[in-house]
């Protein structure tokens, strides 16, 4: 990508080596088809904002209560993005403050747990987390992890499974939600479990914010305790974690305020488990950049993009299913498809390489009951977040699956993946990102 716009010229004249490598990244994301679920290309002013002055300031503590001087404006910065966080999922309260999705779960499971008690989460091989109970994580190193999977035939939760687990191990939480789960969470089924053993109920939205934000995903805030997402994916802010309740309560554990002896709210808890409990200064220019990011969430134009991309992963998702492709849970209800390579005789490994070389972007992805290491796999994710937002649509969508079957079923073929590469440069040169940036 040419720019034409002079955005960068204070890098370029202050230190020409990682200009040179910015501008290799600005290209590969001009150039190449981003099709990791997880990702997502911010707007202009999120970007901005990102890289503004709030990054000097110091701000340990919370709006009104800070351990530094010289907070007022990012107070307000801070107050405008909970607010807005509350407006669009509906709930009484939010916590802006995690630096990432991890740090919003740790945070989450920190307030809910003493270690050693028992969490239950999606295994990460059926589309779980890390931070689910994942034994290379603290997830599983603080507690005692039960994980329970998805349905061998229908690739979605299996509840009677659930249900028996959760009566056996009396685990002291349930997490649901996931990073490769095609299918909407089901909040509602996992609440009735919970409450039949008395488990506290946390959801992970990390992936269908945005779509919960625009109600084309069910909402965890009357069903859940406690609600982390990251802001970053379908949600399309910067990088970052939120933690949210529905219904702010008082705790559980009668833990009382020092000097009025009352008792405090959850929320007191989980502010204080972020900060001091495992952060300090939080990234006010981050901050910033969300509430910029759910303000734009709010707009009717945001719900416009959210349902482009649910319909674009249906389209896709056909257009695979088309091809033989086998899909877990044989479809999508979001923008994440789950594809199991296995009757195509190529890893997830390779086929990200191959694809990677021709211009399509991908993570190879474990699919449930995978006989392949997490370094290999069975299969690969897609997602379809990021080239929404660069204005793709249902049509584009069948020209990525034929690119994309033209790569895997041939995965050696250097002169059919350079011939896709340049097709792929053709199709993004339709769709430039940040046409800001051009004259
Ligand atoms: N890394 C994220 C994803 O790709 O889904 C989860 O943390």
């Amino acid at each position: 990508m040419t720019l034409t716009k002079d955005v960068f010229s204070f890098i370029q004249n202050a230190d020409s080596e990682i200009y040179d490598i910015l501008m290799r990244e600005v290209s590969r994301e001009d150039q190449t088809l981003e099709l990791i679920a997880s990702e997502n290309f911010v707007s202009y002013p999120v970007l901005e904002m990102a890289g503004g002055v709030m990054t000097n300031k110091y701000a340990e503590g919370y709006p009104g209560a800070r351990y530094y001087g010289g907070c007022e404006h990012v107070d307000e910065a801070e107050n405008l993005a909970r607010d807005r966080a509350k407006a669009l999922f509906n709930c009484e309260y939010a916590n802006v403050q995690p630096h990432s999705g991890s740090q919003a779960n740790m945070a989450a499971l920190m307030t809910f747990l003493n270690t050693g008690d028992t969490i239950m989460g999606l295994d990460l091989a059926h589309g779980g987390h890390l931070t689910h109970g994942s034994p290379v994580n603290f997830s599983g190193q603080l507690y005692n992890v039960v994980s329970y999977q998805v349905d061998r035939d229908t690739g979605r939760v299996d509840f009677d499974s659930v249900r028996e687990m959760a009566k056996t191990h009396k685990p002291k939480l349930i997490i649901c939600g996931g990073s490769a789960y095609p299918r909407h969470i089901e909040f509602e089924q996992f609440r009735a479990i919970a409450d039949e053993i008395g488990a506290f109920l946390m959801a992970d939205i990390a992936h269908p914010a945005g779509l919960v934000a625009t109600g084309l995903h069910p909402s965890p805030m009357p069903y859940c305790d406690v609600v982390t997402t990251t802001t970053h994916k379908t949600l399309r802010g910067p990088r970052g974690g939120m933690i949210m309740m529905g219904r702010n309560v008082e705790n559980p554990w009668g833990k009382v305020a020092p000097k009025s002896g009352r008792t405090k709210m959850i929320s007191e808890l989980l502010d204080s488990t972020v900060m001091p409990g495992i952060q300090g200064g939080p990234l006010m220019h981050i901050i910033a950049a969300k509430a910029i990011a759910f303000g734009e969430a709010l707009k009717p134009e945001f719900k416009s993009y959210a349902q482009q991309i649910v319909d674009n992963a249906q389209v896709m998702a056909e257009a695979l299913l088309e091809k033989d492709y086998h899909l877990v849970s044989g479809g999508t209800d979001t923008h994440v498809i789950l594809i199991d390579l296995s009757n195509k005789g190529v890893t997830g490994k390779a086929s990200e390489k191959a694809l990677e070389r021709a211009g399509i972007t991908v993570n190879k992805n474990m699919v449930p009951f995978d006989e392949r290491s997490p370094f290999v796999t069975s299969g690969m994710r897609v997602g379809t977040p990021a080239i929404t937002t660069r204005g793709m649509g249902v049509d584009e969508m069948r020209t990525i699956v034929d690119l994309i079957d033209r790569v895997v079923s041939d995965i050696d073929n250097e002169v059919t993946i350079e011939q896709v590469k340049s097709e792929v440069q053709s199709l993004c040169n339709s769709f430039p990102l940040y046409r800001e940036l051009h004259d």
